[in-house]
């Protein structure tokens, strides 16, 4: 008995402890490879080839709350411009920092004019 408790609390300690984890949960790693296989060139981001292939179009309103919460570093309750240059980060550590073009047309998502994605305005992005 005493051997399985240290074994779970072990397990516990390694996925709290793995940083690139939460994404990982949710995404397989064939697919966030194939989402940034299709963005490697500068400004060849397109955020609806993007989510199609990293599968998000595919997932709950619940997982995508949980992948919006990713996004949304500084826990603001919205994606602001320079979360959304870093995007892609949070999918690969080595992921590449998007141009200001992509980043402006990512913004298009924006559709309250607030110059950000809030949590609706990223599930309809994800969507459409
Ligand atoms: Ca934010």
């Amino acid at each position: 008995m005493e051997e399985i408790n240290t074994d779970s609390t072990q397990r516990c300690f390694l996925f709290y402890s793995s940083a690139d984890a939460a994404l990982a949960g949710i995404l397989t790693e064939a697919q966030i490879a194939a989402g940034l296989q299709s963005c490697q060139a500068a400004d060849s981001f397109n955020y609806k080839t993007f989510y199609i292939k990293v599968g998000l179009n595919s997932k709950t309103k619940d997982q995508l709350s949980k992948v919006f919460g990713i996004l949304d570093q500084d826990r603001s309750g919205f994606i602001e411009e320079d979360e959304l240059k870093l995007f892609l980060q949070n999918f690969s550590a080595s992921g590449r920092a998007l141009t200001d073009a992509e980043t402006k047309e990512f913004l298009a998502g924006d559709s309250d004019g607030d110059g950000r994605i809030g949590g609706d305005e990223f599930q309809a992005l994800v969507k459409s």
